[in-house]
């Protein structure tokens, strides 16, 4: 439906950007920071580099604050990386650790700049994924540990908190992400699953026990899955994606019980997790205060073809297919980004329908952007086509918006340039580049892309202009 006035972004919308502990900051060593499991990952895909020095924004957060609050960001999401507060996961707390993101979060209130702290974004810490990970479920009160000692740190400074970052793509694709190892059985990944899940709730609990003005939320990668068809069986395959992809996570989160779906396809795999006494009045108790997701693209599905592997396969944005449940396929209608992933506008809004529609819950949009090859020239980097990207993303917000969807705000990927999760420091998002190349460090100097002039344009009128 076109409406022909368009709602305007609401007053106190947030503006934001986001980046992740392990991506951008580097010093991984540093001030008492134990290792995480990115940390110790045995091996790179070829051609990319680790994490150990990244965007070095450890070292350089005061001049990266500075160029957001330039930017004009009324919100900066950014994680909190567990093995600088608790190096080991579960022992003593690092008081350096503590310190520099009480730098950070003041650096940022200073500015005006709401901070989003997300807990938890993949690097869990390796002496506890030593001992079993999240398939050991003594990693739940860890966690729980951890997120009781962020609160009463910072809970008198931060209003927004995300549980877990991305927990289904953790799931699903965990070995492009590197959370999960080679041939790990499914009963197991989907135990760690359930763990995730009590973790979550804990801590979810424990914010609106200790944190009076808290607000708290699950940050998913959401992608509506469309069916290739109008066959009925591709229509059944995209909604039995939907509900293992989308909705087992979210029904959880915000609803507090698994989605029957998905838990019919556990069943199928032999993959049910066990439930202890009291688990499921746990799950059922934490209710989130919204419900942020991650948005690239959406996906399109048919029936199986009886040609896939029973291994997901893909990363976050490409699902190859499962045996028996789906084939995943090209949109015909979408371009794609340099690095194959769809681009897809409307599908942010069919997605925003969908959640709305879904649980009534507020939305905050957590990640969103494009990753390309971009080049330093002369100074500047000239990158329209992240422009393009974003002006028509935020364009399909309007749009949910003027739908009746409560939408918080917008925090794309990335603030500043980093280094990928599994792609590289050569594929960018940032509005502002970083001078390093994947191997060659150079001077790591903050240069503004052509796309931090323009989404400044766009805060400063609240989204009014977007050209
Ligand atoms: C999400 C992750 C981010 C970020 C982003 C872009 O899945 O939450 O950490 O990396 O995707 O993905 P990539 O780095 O693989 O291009």
């Amino acid at each position: 439906m076109k409406y022909r006035t368009l709602k305007p972004f609401p007053p106190g919308f947030l503006w934001g950007a986001s980046t992740s502990a392990y991506q951008v900051e580097g010093a991984w060593n540093e001030d008492g920071k134990g290792p995480s499991v990115i940390d110790v990952m045995p091996s790179h895909p070829e051609g990319t580099t680790d994490f150990t020095v990244a965007s070095d924004h450890y070292h350089r957060f005061a001049e990266d604050v500075a160029l957001f609050s330039e930017l004009g960001l009324t919100a900066y999401r950014f994680s909190i990386a567990w093995t600088r507060i608790i190096p080991d996961g579960d022992g003593e707390i690092n008081a350096a650790g503590v310190a520099f993101y009480h730098r950070l979060i003041d650096a940022l209130v200073a500015a005006g700049i709401e901070p989003i702290v997300t807990m938890y974004h993949f690097d869990l810490p390796a002496a506890l994924d030593a001992k079993g990970g999240w398939v050991n479920r003594a990693t739940v009160d860890a966690f729980a540990r951890f997120s009781e000692v962020l609160f009463a740190e910072y809970g008198d400074k931060v209003t927004y908190w995300l549980t877990i970052n991305e927990q289904n793509m953790m799931i699903l694709y965990g070995e492009a992400i590197g959370t999960i190892k080679a041939g790990m059985p499914k009963s197991a990944i989907y135990q760690a699953n359930h763990h995730m899940m009590l973790a979550q709730a804990k801590a979810t609990n424990l914010c609106h026990d200790l944190v009076p003005h808290g607000l708290i939320g699950p940050a998913p990668n959401i992608a509506l899955c469309y069916p290739a068809t109008c066959h009925p069986e591709d229509v059944l395959a995209a909604d039995d994606f939907n509900a293992i992809r989308n909705w087992l996570y979210t029904d959880m989160a915000v609803l507090g019980r698994y989605n029957s779906v998905a838990w019919a396809y556990l069943e199928e795999l032999g993959a049910t997790p066990e439930i202890a006494e009291g688990d499921l009045e746990l799950l059922a108790s934490a209710r989130p205060d919204f419900l942020a997701f991650n948005y690239y693209a959406s996906h399109a599905v048919a029936r199986p073809s009886g040609t896939e592997s029973d291994v997901a396969g893909g990363d976050q944005q490409i699902a190859v297919g499962e045996a028996g449940v789906y084939a995943g396929v090209t949109n015909e209608y979408l371009p794609k980004t340099e690095f194959g992933w769809e681009i897809d506008p409307v599908g942010f809004r069919n997605t925003f329908r969908a959640l709305w529609d879904r649980y009534h819950l507020p939305l905050l949009v957590t990640e969103n952007g494009l990753g390309a090859f971009d080049k330093l020239e002369d100074g500047q980097v000239h990158d329209g086509y992240r422009i393009d990207y974003l002006r028509d993303h935020i364009e399909q917000i309007q749009w949910a918006i003027s739908d009746g969807v409560d939408v918080l705000g917008y925090s794309p990927w990335s603030a500043i340039d980093l280094v990928s999760t599994h792609q590289g420091a050569a594929k960018r998002y940032g509005f502002v580049y970083v001078n390093r190349e994947e191997f060659d460090l150079l001077d790591l100097a903050r240069y503004r892309k052509d796309s931090f002039a323009w989404y400044a344009k766009v805060i400063a009128s609240q989204g009014a202009d977007l050209s």
